[in-house]
């Protein structure tokens, strides 16, 4: 096949591609037989799938780095990873999987990590008849779709010029991205309080990340809190963020945290339709302690929106 090809196309470079990229086992066994036999290929490519293996990227990437080192000097040859990808509700996890593994590929010695694709980015399930759930889009309207900021990686890791958000390892919120329930009351990770209105507080379409975000909304007056309390917290300096978006006309609301030792830190959610970041800096964490949230005190059709919650040490 080698052969063949390069008889009508002398300059075009041949793959030879193995799934399962961080079992270097696998690789070597493969491999060691295809080259004693014969074969011949001038990139050895991989796949790089953190969603199929069942395990969180980072617990993946010494893997993925040994095997491609091994590769790429045991046989002289060119790696690439010609296939990677995230699950299209997760961007942010899927972000990291991609920067992180171009850093990898870059850092194979003598230059011979020369590329990272990523497999079917413009996927959505909702749009393929088999569902394939691995893009990097969000579907915005009936089969209308939009790339997530997972794809941003490919650009912010070499300018370096874009704070990539806070990986997942780091970000101390559960369900920070809304994205574990689909549409629901009161989502998972997070605890409500209301006067009474728990049906103003709410999960929907319509993500800055992701499918979903946060809503507080009712067509009559409501009170809401949406927060998490944090134990065994390490004592130090901590961030909160959130990508917000309101209607404004509130009696109250704000992002908050309190209870960490120190008096209770808010900003107000700014009245706009554009998806934007507000930030709490300097939460001094003496206690070991946090609670954070959304509180709103809202008149009649008052609404918020909010997504990817950031908590973090500094
Ligand atoms: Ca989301």
């Amino acid at each position: 096949m080698t052969a063949s090809l390069k008889a009508v196309s002398p300059s075009s470079k041949v793959i030879t591609h193995l799934a399962h990229g961080t079992k270097n086992s696998e690789f070597r066994w493969w491999f060691d037989s295809f080259f004693k036999e014969g074969g011949k290929t001038d990139v050895i490519g991989a796949s790089f799938y953190p969603y199929w293996e069942g395990k969180p990227y980072w617990e993946l990437m010494d893997a993925l780095s040994y095997n491609l080192n091994d590769m790429a000097s045991r046989y002289n040859k060119n790696v690439m990873v010609v296939k990677v990808g995230g699950h299209e509700n997760n961007p942010t996890d899927t972000y990291w999987t991609i920067y992180e593994t171009i850093n990898i590929v870059k850092a194979v010695p003598n230059g011979k990590g020369t590329g990272v694709f990523y497999w079917e980015p413009e996927a959505h399930s909702n749009v393929l008849p088999d569902s394939y759930s691995l893009g990097a889009t969000s579907e915005v309207s009936t089969n209308v779709l939009q790339y997530t900021t997972a794809i941003d990686a490919f650009s912010d890791v070499f300018s370096g010029s874009t704070p990539p958000p806070l990986s997942e390892e780091d970000n101390l919120v559960s369900n920070p991205d809304f994205e574990s329930d689909g549409a629901t009351q009161n989502p998972s990770g997070w605890t409500t309080w209301s006067n009474g209105n728990d049906d103003a507080n709410y999960t929907e379409a319509g993500g800055y990340s992701g499918s979903y975000r946060l809503s507080h909304w009712k067509n009559k007056p409501y009170q809401i809190s949406t927060y998490q309390i944090k134990t065994g917290l390490t004592n130090g300096t901590y961030t909160m963020k959130a990508w917000v978006k309101s209607s404004g006309g509130f009696k109250t609301s704000q992002m908050y945290v309190k209870n960490f030792g120190g008096t209770e830190k808010n900003v107000a959610i700014p009245a706009t339709n554009t998806w934007t970041q507000i930030t709490i800096t300097g939460i001094n964490v003496t206690n070991g302690q946090a609670e954070f949230g959304f509180w709103t005190d809202a008149n009649r059709n008052n609404w918020i929106n909010v997504d990817y919650v950031e908590f973090y040490i500094n």
